[in-house]
C-alpha cells in the first residue's frame, strides 16, 4: 500500500477521507431509502411504521452529518453524495423491513471495514471516532431484525398487519431506551 502522508493541514489521509466519504454516501442512501419507505408506509395507512421510519431517515441524515463534521475538522472535506434510484413502491410491508435487514447488515460491515483500516494504520483517533458507529450498527440490525420477527410471530392473516404496524410503533421507544448515546445511563 502506498504510504500516506500527513500534513500540518490535515490530520486524516486521504484514504481514510475517502472511506469516510464513501461512508457519507451510505448513511445518506439509508436516510433516502427510509424516507420514501416511510412515504410508501403512510399511503399504505401503516401509519406507525410510517412514523417509525420517517425518525429513522432523519436520525440515519444525522448519522450523515456526525461524518462531515468529523472529516471537515481533520482538514479533510466532506462531500455531499449523489443519490439516484432510490425505489418508490414496495410489494409488502414485510419487504420493507427485509429491505432494512439486509441494508443494515451492508452499513455494519462497512464500518468494520473501516475500523480495521483505521486500526492497521494506527489511526486511533478515526478508530475511535467509529466506535460510536460500531455500537449504533448493533442497535440498528436489532431493531430491524425485531421488525422482521414479528412477521413470522404474529402472521398476516386477518388483523395481523394491523397488528403488527402497532408493534413497530412500540419499537420506537425500544431504540431510544438502548441507543448508543444511552449506554452509560444503562450502565
Ligand atoms: Fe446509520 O445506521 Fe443505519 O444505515
Amino acid at each position: 500500500m502506498k504510504k500516506q502522508i500527513l500534513t500540518p493541514r490535515r490530520s486524516i489521509t486521504t484514504e481514510i477521507e475517502t472511506l469516510l466519504n464513501q461512508q457519507i454516501d451510505m448513511e445518506g442512501k439509508s436516510s433516502a431509502y427510509y424516507l420514501s419507505m416511510a412515504s410508501w408506509c403512510d399511503t399504505q395507512g401503516y401509519v406507525n411504521s410510517a412514523s417509525f421510519l420517517y425518525k429513522h431517515s432523519e436520525e440515519e441524515r444525522q448519522h450523515m452529518l456526525k461524518l462531515f463534521g468529523y472529516i471537515n475538522d481533520a482538514g479533510g472535506h466532506a462531500l455531499q453524495p449523489e443519490i439516484i434510484g432510490i425505489k418508490h413502491k414496495f410489494k409488502t410491508l414485510k419487504e420493507v423491513f427485509e429491505s432494512i435487514l439486509d441494508h443494515e447488515l451492508e452499513v455494519t460491515k462497512s464500518i468494520n471495514n473501516i475500523v480495521d483500516h483505521c486500526f492497521k494504520i494506527k489511526d486511533f483517533t478515526t478508530f475511535q471516532f467509529l466506535q460510536w458507529y460500531v455500537t449504533e450498527q448493533r442497535e440498528e440490525e436489532t431493531l430491524a431484525r425485531r421488525a422482521v420477527e414479528l412477521f413470522d410471530i404474529i402472521g398476516e392473516e386477518g388483523i395481523g398487519l394491523w397488528t403488527i404496524d402497532q408493534e413497530i410503533g412500540k419499537l420506537d421507544g425500544f431504540a431510544a431506551e438502548s441507543g448508543p448515546d444511552n449506554l452509560d445511563e444503562n450502565n
